[in-house]
């Protein structure tokens, strides 16, 4: 993409409101427009970044055996009403009438929708396991949004569903999603650390959030650093060997991590004082195995191999995608600007034309152009006649993970100047050196 093409609307102004770091870094590089309070437009820096944390977090669904749909964001309150959360949900969840007088509401998640859908279709244990997810926009009435999309109104949640013939059964989805979640967010570029959770309102009796350490983060968490040792899964982890998710589960749950919702004093003063971390951090999933909850009242149940019928254990599993975003930022700046971990930086690399108007560095910008998309890398080219300095200054900003400088003497020596947006390193390399570097060929 041509930078002169493209609609990349950097400003300074931020308002006071935005707090936190990663909320005035999305404001600065144009990535969000705030339309509403928690409301928000993703302009096309943002939604780039978007796109690609959604596409992660589909891979792993889907290598996890989960199998994606997609689920509107009204739902009619009828649904609500018969699990019994349609008075229970209280102020947060957006309540719609349409023109027939008919209740309605902004899904602020997806429980009573999916076993709707199952209970049409699902009537033998031999359809089972089965775990349904999508991703789509939640509304949440929040009394307080902030801190730009980590509290929002409006939210992009991936939420997964998990259907059982027996809690045995439901107990191995729930680690699949757990060890589906740890290879997500390693693959994020994140470590979020798995803790005992409060089910809340969506219920149950086994639970853990899935938490980013950094200082803006809303919850006090208190962990066995220990934990973070732990490698994920990995790429080639067999979501079948059902002794191999049990033990992936077990491996980080052997450590202490506790929000303070769920934090023991006595067992906290068992971990070794050295190895204690008391933090802050930001939740960016969270799963539920709730039983028979939303089965038993909505009457979803399947004929068992001994042709009864059994009432299906559930459990769901939320991401938070949209917050994802900040979060990422929080975890991941510096005193420039956004440092993108390289599998969701919205461009693989900036191509820097310091003379755009002088026909050698042209030649040199425009073959750094050519060859990285020819790659199938995705450049961001700045041949804009903007000011050297606020050409870096942007640059670095954005926090794409590489940057080729194509200057006057480079050119005549053969070379530009690579540099790594991480580390800070740079070197003067020939153009292919540079390309070979970012393609890692
Ligand atoms: N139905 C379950 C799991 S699918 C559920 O709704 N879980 S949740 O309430 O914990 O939300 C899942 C994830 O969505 C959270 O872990 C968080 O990352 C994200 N989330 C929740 N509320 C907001 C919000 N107001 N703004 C942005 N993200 C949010």
């Amino acid at each position: 993409m041509r930078l002169s093409r493209f609609f990349l609307p950097v400003t300074k102004d931020v308002p006071s409101d935005a707090a936190i770091v990663s909320h005035q870094l999305m404001l600065r590089t144009g990535m969000i427009r705030q339309n509403g309070a928690g409301i928000y437009s993703w302009l096309p820096l943002g939604f780039k970044v978007l796109k690609k944390i959604e596409q992660i977090v589909r891979e792993e669904m889907d290598r996890a055996g989960a199998i994606e749909l997609l689920m509107p964001t009204l739902q009619q309150a009828d649904l609500w009403r018969e699990s019994g959360r349609y008075e229970a949900y209280g102020a947060e969840m957006l309540r719609i009438t349409d023109r027939h007088d008919r209740d309605m509401l902004y899904g602020p998640t997806n429980e009573e929708m999916i076993t709707d859908i199952f209970r049409q279709y699902v009537k033998s244990y031999k359809a089972l396991p089965l775990n349904l997810y999508h991703q789509q926009w939640k509304f949440r009435d929040e009394v307080r949004p902030r801190f730009g999309v980590m509290r929002g109104r409006e939210f992009l949640m991936k939420d997964a569903y998990s259907f059982d013939v027996s809690e045995e059964a439901a107990r191995i989805s729930y680690q699949k999603m757990f060890a589906a979640y740890l290879n997500t967010f390693d693959r994020l570029g994140v470590t979020a650390i798995p803790m005992q959770a409060d089910p809340g309102p969506i219920g149950g009796d086994l639970s853990h959030e899935f938490l980013i350490l950094a200082d803006s983060g809303e919850s006090a968490v208190f962990c066995d650093k220990a934990v973070l040792d732990v490698p994920p899964p990995g790429a080639d982890f067999d979501f079948e060997d059902e002794a191999a998710l049990k033990a992936e589960m077990e491996k980080r749950t052997r450590f202490y991590a506790a929000t303070d919702e769920k934090h023991d004093e006595a067992a906290y003063a068992a971990v070794p004082e050295d190895s204690r971390i008391e933090a802050r951090g930001i939740e960016v999933g969270h799963i539920f195995y709730f039983g028979t909850k939303y089965s038993e009242p909505m009457k979803a149940d399947v004929q068992t191999p001994e042709g009864k019928l059994a009432t299906i254990h559930g459990g769901s599993y939320g991401i938070g995608v949209s917050r994802l975003v900040g979060a990422i930022i929080e975890a991941s700046h510096d005193e420039n600007g956004i440092v993108w971990p390289a599998s969701v930086a919205p461009f693989d690399a900036g191509i820097i034309s310091m003379k755009p108007d002088a026909a050698d560095v042209a030649a040199v910008a425009d073959e750094a152009y050519a060859k990285l998309t020819a790659a199938s890398k995705d450049p961001l080219y700045d041949e804009t006649s903007d000011r050297a300095g606020a050409k870096f200054n942007r640059m670095d900003l954005i926090g794409l993970p590489w940057q080729i400088t194509v200057g006057p003497r480079g050119v005549k020596e053969g070379k530009v100047e690579l540099k790594h947006r991480a580390s800070g390193e740079k070197s003067d390399v020939t153009l292919d050196e540079a390309i070979a570097r970012i393609t890692g060929a």
